[in-house]
């Protein structure tokens, strides 16, 4: 990933992808930083292959032109019949996409100028603004592609990256059947944690708002239950939507008897040191002196002397297990602050001994080709570079990031989905087994200590 950042919004980038298949962006040049020059642009993008460019106006349109052929300042044209303009817009929920005028399409490979794009020729003159011919290479209206506003904010030019088909072989193993799907229910169903005074594992569920915590715990609680469940309150709305500490039961059909997870709900975690859940607060929630219910208070965390506080708390009552909550579109825009926020939690995370598992959620909005079958989350190259990429970026072993997809727009159940979260809860529930293994060592270790205490050294 380049230094110099994307001025692309979440959404404006979002977006722009759509107009292609399975492609990921990468920043070449950008005028604010390299110069708005035709030779700071060549100098920087020719000879890359397929590029978009971005143009960003104080009207608010991001629009441009992809070249699926090389800038090498021939002086001539280039026909290129994959060539397209766009615009986005806020207001519109698709990119308006142009496509050339049969046989004039394509861009003139300008020897001292930035590339026209038959109608739109960007640094005119080197200056920040755009040259506007509608009908010469491409036909569009200048009210729906810029909006008559011709100077520039911004311009970027990205090389875009095709991401390939499938990999030949999955980079995890998964059995796709009705019969794993019902091996891993039975397998959860008979947990039994490796230590006698508990009877459940409490599992931890933290990450940015809107990654898919409070959703997660609906999917598996739909699960068991046999059918669509909504018990957390779950959607977008900019802050955390889950504002209070939930420790979920889940039951095992209707009227059954519970099984031996409880997935505990946090609110959401934000960038800012004053905003989301509170580290101190996670590490109450960590040691289990938080009752379920408490209302998160963004503006202090809990004290030990306020009613939810639990001041005595079991091994029961502590976390066994902490899921951290990504969703894969947004890996690369994860902000510095909320990466430095999750190696604060990981710090406490391990000095308490606690075990970690990453889900990249959200894996079908992320990847068309995982969309359209969930059986392709581990052939897709894009979301096997996008578990790399999260694995690096939190310093947790690949082996521990889990792709998933929870229900979100389903009426009905899904074996598929089943068997891809159902599989993550039992490596949840491995995971928890260290926990509880580690406390029997630590047991033992303690007992050392009481005995070498009780034999008095010889003075
Ligand atoms: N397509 C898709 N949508 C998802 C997935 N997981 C969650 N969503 C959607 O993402 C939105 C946010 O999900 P929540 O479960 O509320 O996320 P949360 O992490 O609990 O959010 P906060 O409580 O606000 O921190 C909802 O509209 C969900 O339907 C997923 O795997 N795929
Ligand atoms: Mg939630």
């Amino acid at each position: 990933m380049s230094s110099v950042t994307s001025r692309l919004s979440e959404d404006q980038q979002r977006k722009l992808l759509s107009l292609f298949d399975h492609v990921r962006l990468h920043l070449l040049y950008k005028a604010s930083v390299h110069g708005y020059t035709a030779a700071d642009f060549h100098a920087r993008c020719d000879k890359q292959g397929p590029t978009v460019t971005v143009a960003y106006n104080t009207s608010d349109f991001v629009f441009g032109a992809y070249a699926s052929k090389d800038f090498t300042r021939s002086g001539g044209d280039v026909l290129d019949d994959k060539a397209f303009l766009y615009s986005i817009t806020a207001q519109r929920n698709k990119p308006l996409k142009v496509a050339g005028i049969s046989g004039r399409c394509g861009f003139k490979d300008g020897a001292d100028a930035a590339p026209d794009f038959g109608g739109l020729q960007f640094l005119s003159d080197d200056k920040p603004e755009v040259k506007s011919q509608p009908n010469t290479g491409f036909k569009f209206e200048e009210r729906e592609m810029h909006g008559g506003d011709l100077k520039l904010t911004e311009l970027e030019v990205y090389r875009v990256e095709s991401l390939g088909d499938l990999l030949a072989k999955p980079w995890r193993n998964i059995k796709w059947t009705a019969e794993r799907r019902e091996e891993l229910m039975k397998s959860i169903l008979n947990y039994k944690p490796d230590m006698s005074s508990v009877q459940q594992a409490r599992v931890l569920l933290v990450g940015p708002v809107g990654t898919g915590k409070s959703s997660f715990f609906n999917s598996i609680n739909s699960i068991f239950r046999g059918s669509m469940m909504v018990q957390a309150i779950a959607g977008t709305m900019g802050k955390s939507v889950t504002t209070q500490f939930r420790s979920y039961s889940i039951k095992s059909g209707k009227g059954g008897g519970v099984i031996p997870v409880v997935l505990c709900d946090t609110m959401g975690l934000e960038g800012e040191a004053d905003g989301g859940l509170d580290i101190e607060d996670l590490v109450n929630i960590y040691k289990g002196h938080v009752k379920d219910r408490y209302q998160f208070s963004t503006s202090a965390p809990l004290s030990p002397d306020a009613p939810a506080y639990q001041k005595h708390s079991t091994l029961s009552d502590k976390i066994h297990c902490a899921v951290y909550f990504i969703d894969t579109s947004s890996i690369s825009l994860l902000s510095q602050k909320m990466l430095d926020k999750f190696a604060a939690i990981r710090k406490k995370t391990n000095q308490l001994g606690i075990p970690q598992i990453v889900l990249m959620t959200k894996v079908d909005e992320a990847c068309k080709l995982v969309a359209e079958d969930l059986k392709n989350v581990y052939r897709s190259v894009y979301i096997h570079k996008k578990a790399q990429e999260l694995s690096e970026l939190l310093g947790v072993p690949l082996s521990c990031v889990l792709p998933v997809k929870n229900y979100s727009d389903e009426v009905d159940l899904d074996p598929d989905i089943d068997v891809l979260l159902l599989s993550a809860v039992q490596h949840m529930l491995n995971f928890a087994d260290s926990f509880f293994e580690n406390q029997d060592q630590e047991d033992s270790g303690q007992d050392l200590y009481r005995c070498n205490k009780n034999f008095q050294p010889v003075s």
